[in-house]
């Protein structure tokens, strides 16, 4: 889809690194005109150009929280149990400037910040937010894919007000939620969902920042590899033994030895690194498959404790079938051993699985024959596959983690 604006023929800005306090709202203003004299990487990012606007909420629950108490407002607040074992959800940015983040815990955020107020969370009224927001979002585009409750990605390309600028859609879209809400939220505009996130958050609170074409590998050399959604903190730990601080240091890297560190999450990586993303932002997305596992307080080997097991199972996992109201043409088995090593084993019908007989014979089958077992198990999960209105194209690794829920 091209990707031309009105402003196509302004005079192009030079591309400049960002390294915006993140403190400060900033606006950036869209061009989103291609570059000249484009590269390979260019054109590649170029087949896959979309207006992509990543809205999510400023330290949403203890926002809310504020919002609804304002004796809460200025304050060191944080969502969460404040007792022995409790985490903090959620930290007010006043609460940040202490050191408190999420999934720190309690204890620890009161030992930086020790007149931090704790506020259990009111999920009812988190999630009537959550659908104030969308219910903006879907006047603007129906290609509307929700991350969490406080964040979505948003397919602004052809918009359905025709407003035609990704940018203003995106200042519309705070200025709406922050009216219709009371709360703010930051936007990231730009031509794929991977950078859209990175923007989004480059300017929190209250921020809005525009990535344009051509501009995303400059972008992501400077970042820390820690930013990069998917990566998480123990991914960057990995990444920091090997020598990978940087979007840059990532992009110096072949996609052989990425193969090799990272597995299937080796081409997420490499695009990622040069600002490319291919993924395509999905409303609703179609389940893929439907299961459920058990995980074992001492490992199992006997036969029959091994049929019981699946039988529960296989219990479990119908239901949420029925209450899915799916049908499916594969069945896997999962089986996890006491040293952890992991083994699937899947057989596909002709036809959809008609009944609970016969995906517990199925089930059963597959298991006999995997018997006797080798070791003792610690766990094992029965996943029916090949859906009805289901996808046959494979997502990328991290986001396709949609099994056994
Ligand atoms: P985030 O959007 O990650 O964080 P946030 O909205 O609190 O702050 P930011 O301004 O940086 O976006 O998460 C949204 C909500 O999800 C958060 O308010 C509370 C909840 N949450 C948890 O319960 N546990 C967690 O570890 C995280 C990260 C979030
Ligand atoms: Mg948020
Ligand atoms: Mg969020």
């Amino acid at each position: 889809m091209a990707l031309r604006m009105p402003q196509a023929r302004r005079k192009r800005q030079p591309i400049r690194h960002r390294t915006m306090a993140r403190d400060r709202p900033t606006v950036y203003v869209a061009g989103m005109s291609p570059p000249a004299g484009q590269s390979d990487h260019e054109e590649e990012e170029a087949d896959g150009l979309r207006k992509v606007i990543h809205v999510d909420m400023d330290a949403f629950f203890a926002s809310v929280e504020q919002r609804d108490d304002p004796s809460l407002r200025g304050k060191p607040v944080a969502v969460g149990g404040s007792s022995g074992r409790g985490v903090v959800a959620a930290a007010s940015y006043e609460a940040r400037g202490f050191g408190v983040r999420s999934a720190m815990p309690s204890v620890r955020a009161l030992r930086l910040c020790p007149d931090l107020i704790f506020r259990k969370p009111r999920f009812d009224v988190y999630t009537a937010v959550s659908r104030q927001i969308r219910a903006i979002f879907l006047e603007y585009t129906p290609h509307v894919e929700p991350l969490s409750l406080d964040e979505a990605y948003l397919d602004v390309t052809a918009d359905l007000k025709g407003i035609g600028s990704a940018t203003r859609i995106a200042e519309e879209i705070r200025r709406r939620i922050k009216a219709e809400t009371g709360l703010t939220a930051s936007a990231g505009v730009s031509y794929n969902k991977f950078l859209a996130k990175l923007a989004s958050d480059q300017n929190k609170p209250d921020g809005l920042c525009v990535i344009r074409p051509g501009e995303g590998a400059a972008f992501v050399a400077g970042l820390p590899v820690r930013r990069f959604h998917g990566v998480g903190p123990r991914g960057a730990e990995k990444m920091a033994r090997l020598g990978i601080e940087t979007g840059a240091d990532l992009a110096a890297k072949d996609l052989a030895f990425l193969r090799a560190n990272f597995g299937s999450f080796a081409e997420y990586l490499f695009r990622a690194a040069r600002g490319v993303d291919l993924r395509q932002v999905r409303a609703n997305r179609p389940r893929k498959s439907v299961g459920g596992e058990r995980t074992f307080f001492e490992d199992i080997k006997e036969p029959e404790a091994l049929r019981e097991t699946m039988d529960h199972i296989v219990d479990v996992v119908w239901e949420r079938i029925e209450r899915a109201g799916t049908r499916g043409r594969t069945v896997t088995l999962k089986l996890r051993y006491a040293d952890f090593k992991t083994l699937t084993r899947a057989r596909s019908l002709p036809h959809y699985v008609a009944d609970k007989a016969e995906f517990a014979a199925i089930g059963h089958a597959l298991l006999e024959d995997l018997m006797p077992l080798p070791q003792p198990i610690r766990l094992m999960g029965l996943t029916l596959s090949a859906l009805e209105h289901g996808e046959s194209e494979e997502r990328p690794a991290k986001d396709g983690q949609l099994s056994l829920l």
